[in-house]
C-alpha cells in the first residue's frame, strides 16, 4: 500500500471512529440544562469535521465534483446512527434529534466546504455560506437561550421568578400541568402591569407539576423563601411543595416536601429554609446546590386553577 493510500485510509479511519469513540466514551458531566445544550451542539461540531475529512478522502478517488459531498453525507448519516445504536446498547439515551443534529453539522461545513470550491459561482457561493450560517444559528440556539436565561436568573437573584420578563418562561416548566405567563387577574388585588404564571394541573396525572428549575444555586444566608399563590376555587386546596438540591436521588425523603394549604383568594406561601436544609433523611441539604422548587398537585380528581408569583428568598 502506498504511503498516500495509507494517509487516506488513516483519515477515514479517524473521520468515522472518533466521533464514536468520543460519544460512546464521554460520560455527561451533569444533567444541567446548559451542559446538555452543549454536548447536544457538539455532535455539530465534531460531525462537521469528520465530514469534511470524508469528502477529503473521497474526493482523491472520484473525479466526479458533487459525488464526495454525497458520500460524505451518507457516511455521517451511517456513522451517526450507529453511535445512537450503540449508545442505547449501553443503557444510555440514544436520540433522533442527535442524528439530525449530526447531519446537519455535516450540511453546513460541506455548504462552507462548497462555498470554497474552485468553480462555484459568485451567487451560489453567498447562498451556500447563507444557508450554512442559518442552520448553525439554528443548531446553536438552544445554547443561547439557556445561556442568556442563566444570566437573567444570576441578575434577578434572590428573585428566583416574578414572570415580568421573557426569560423567565425559560426558567420554569411543568408536568400533565398547563402553564403561562398573563397579566394578573382582576380581583386578585395586584396591578393589572403585573404579571403571573397561570397554573392548570390536569386530572391525568397523579402528580401534575409546575417547577422552578436550576434557580441561582447559592441559597446561603437567606431564611426563607417566600411566593403568592392566587386561587379563585371557593374551596381551599391541598397542594404539596418540594425543594432538592443537585445531590437529590429522587427518593421522596431525600427532599423538603410540605403540603400547602392554599385559601380561595391571595397567599403568601413561606418556607422555612432552615427546615428545607434538615430535610433530606441522613443529610443536610446542599444550600449552595439548589437545583429546583416545585409546586403539584395530588390525585387532582378535576382541573385545578391557579396563579403564582414572586419566588424570592428573604
Ligand atoms: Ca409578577
Amino acid at each position: 500500500m502506498t504511503k498516500g493510500r495509507i494517509a487516506t485510509f488513516a483519515v477515514a479511519v479517524l473521520a468515522l471512529g472518533l466521533p464514536l469513540l468520543l460519544l460512546v466514551t464521554i460520560e455527561v458531566p451533569s444533567r444541567a440544562a446548559f451542559v446538555v445544550a452543549l454536548l447536544n451542539f457538539g455532535h455539530a461540531p465534531l460531525f462537521g469535521c469528520a465530514a469534511l475529512a470524508l469528502h477529503w478522502v473521497f474526493s482523491r478517488h472520484s473525479h466526479c465534483r458533487h459525488l464526495p459531498y454525497g458520500l460524505a453525507m451518507l457516511a455521517v448519516l451511517v456513522a451517526g446512527i450507529v453511535a445512537e445504536l450503540i449508545q442505547g446498547t449501553l443503557g444510555r439515551d440514544a436520540e433522533m434529534a442527535d442524528v439530525i443534529t449530526d447531519v446537519l453539522g455535516a450540511v453546513t461545513s460541506l455548504l462552507v466546504r462548497f462555498s470554497l470550491q474552485r468553480g462555484t459561482g459568485r451567487r451560489i457561493r453567498w447562498l451556500a455560506l447563507g444557508l450554512a450560517a442559518i442552520i448553525l444559528g439554528i443548531l446553536a440556539e438552544p445554547v443561547l437561550r439557556i445561556g442568556i436565561s442563566i444570566g437573567h436568573r444570576h441578575a434577578s437573584f434572590p428573585v428566583l421568578a416574578d414572570f415580568e420578563s421573557i426569560w423567565d418562561k425559560e426558567c420554569c416548566g411543568s408536568r400533565s400541568a398547563h402553564w403561562r405567563i398573563v397579566p394578573a387577574p382582576a380581583n386578585s388585588g395586584k396591578s393589572p402591569d403585573d404579571r403571573m404564571a397561570r397554573i392548570m394541573f390536569r386530572p391525568t396525572a397523579r402528580y401534575p407539576v409546575f417547577f422552578v428549575r436550576e434557580p441561582y444555586p447559592d441559597w446561603r444566608g437567606y431564611r426563607e423563601l417566600q411566593f403568592e399563590v392566587y386561587s379563585e376555587e371557593r374551596e381551599e386546596l391541598k397542594l404539596g411543595f418540594r425543594i432538592h438540591d443537585r445531590r437529590h436521588n429522587d427518593e421522596t425523603d431525600d427532599r423538603f416536601n410540605q403540603t400547602l394549604t392554599i385559601r380561595p383568594g391571595m397567599n403568601l406561601v413561606r418556607i422555612s429554609l432552615d427546615d428545607a436544609e434538615k430535610a433530606p433523611a441522613g443529610r443536610r441539604m446542599d444550600m449552595t446546590a439548589i437545583d429546583a422548587v416545585a409546586l403539584f398537585a395530588v390525585r387532582p380528581a378535576r382541573h385545578v386553577l391557579i396563579y403564582v408569583d414572586n419566588f424570592r428568598l428573604k
